[in-house]
């Protein structure tokens, strides 16, 4: 890893030559990767972590009395630890590994929401949300006869926050929402939202896949009840994610899928099940992906959180003011509290056309709906193209999306 620039130098980080997939060139163009909001690419330090694991260290873990299976079972363990020290959790049987943030949510619908809801509760998410934040909860709704219920947005993007805290009846059993819109990059007022929600014996669970690549989240000093999050985003393997809960919710909740490793003792007259987090982890994890994140928080560490955060709010602006110069360009999500992403539409160009175009000249970004229909309809849009941003962007990205747009609007003209 490069060292950093001076403070001065516009808080820019210098750590592209760290992400060796950058350094290619598509169909002629070097290489301008926007799409990290979708899946980040990874630095060579978790590629030689996962590499090196799989040359000499695999073997399946909690079982083995052999050196290997002792090996894996530390690697794997150390990057649990990572993890609670990375969101600050209280305690390491807070962190249940999961393959991501859509099955981490899934995980707390079934096993927290199934047994508790029933008909006359209500379930409130955004308007905001990722399909991983409305679907599972659909799916319990259907089971439960609970009623889902969401909180609306604005025209800029911004949640309507009063208005969702109206919407904190009794009924209300648990709230999800996002910390980072993934389509908009509309940052949420997590800490007030669960002010509130607590002031009504309500539990918040946060979708934070969009939260951890971009800023130091700290789950205490949030107070959230469950963070969600997925290892891709945030430049580990696919194929990993977290689940944070507080151990007494946890605790009372049943284990969602059974299998090996979730047991301490098997009678065909009834199962004793393992203490947490094993409790929830059935089956040989994705051990090699697991270790990768581990080398994903050590390399965040390093490069470090709040620098990130300084490097990428002075990017988004800078993106966003020379997006806006351009004729004829609709930028959609304009919140006061954004991060990383940016979407827009360009006349009537339909995004599919645009991306096509803009990977023609090496630009990668994400057109459509990004898995949030429902903020489409709000504005009444089949879809944007979206730029989304990471640590190893820099104004040369930006320069080179902004001359590809206008020269696809050159050929649309
Ligand atoms: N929640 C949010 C806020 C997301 O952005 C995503 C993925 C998910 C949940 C689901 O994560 P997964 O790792 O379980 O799939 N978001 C995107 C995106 O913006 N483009 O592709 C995937």
């Amino acid at each position: 890893m490069k060292p950093l620039k001076a403070e001065s130098d516009d808080a820019l980080l210098n750590v592209r030559d760290d992400f060796p997939a950058l350094d290619q060139a598509i169909h002629g163009h070097p290489l301008v990767y926007l799409d990290s909001a979708a899946s980040a690419q990874q630095p060579q330090a978790v590629i030689d972590a996962v590499a090196n694991y799989q040359q000499s260290d695999h073997a399946n873990v909690h079982r083995g009395v052999h050196t290997l299976s002792h090996r894996a079972t530390e690697a794997y363990e150390g990057a649990r630890d990572k993890l609670r020290a990375f969101i600050n959790a209280a305690s390491r049987s807070e962190i249940v590994l999961t393959s991501g943030t859509t099955e981490s949510i899934n995980l707390v619908a079934q096993s927290y929401g199934r047994p508790r809801l029933q008909r006359g509760d209500q379930v409130l998410i955004t308007h905001l949300e990722h399909h991983s934040n409305i679907v599972p909860w659909q799916l319990v709704c259907e089971q439960t006869g609970a009623e889902l219920i969401v909180a609306p947005i604005n025209e800029d993007g911004s949640l309507d926050v009063e208005r969702m805290i109206e919407l904190m009846t009794e009924a209300v059993r648990i709230v999800a929402v996002g910390h980072v819109s993934n389509a908009l990059g509309t940052v949420n007022p997590v800490r007030r939202i669960v002010d509130a929600a607590h002031e009504c014996d309500i539990p918040v669970l946060v979708d934070g896949a969009q939260g951890v690549p971009h800023m130091a989240v700290d789950v205490q000093a949030l107070g959230c009840d469950f963070y969600v999050f997925s290892g891709h985003k945030m430049f580990g393997p696919t194929g990993t994610g977290v689940l944070y809960g507080r151990e007494a919710l946890l605790d009372a909740m049943p284990p969602w899928k059974g299998g090996g490793d979730m047991i301490l003792e098997v009678r065909f007259d009834g199962t004793v099940f393992n203490e947490l987090p094993y409790k929830f982890e059935a089956g040989t994890p994705n051990i090699a992906g697991v270790i990768g994140l581990g080398a994903a928080v050590d390399y965040l560490k390093r490069v470090k959180l709040d620098r990130i955060a300084a490097h990428e709010t002075a990017l988004l602006a800078y993106l966003t003011q020379q997006l806006s110069e351009i004729d004829g360009l609709r930028l959609i999500g304009t919140a006061p509290d954004k991060a990383s992403v940016q979407s827009f539409l360009v006349g009537d160009i339909h995004p599919h056309d645009l991306g096509t175009i803009l990977d023609h000249q090496g630009i990668a970004i994400r057109t459509g709906h990004h898995c949030a229909m429902p903020v489409m309809q709000r504005f009444d849009i089949p879809g944007t193209a979206r730029a989304s941003l990471a640590l190893y962007n820099d104004r040369d990205d930006v320069d080179r999306l902004v001359s590809a747009v206008r020269k696809a609007q050159e050929i649309f003209a």
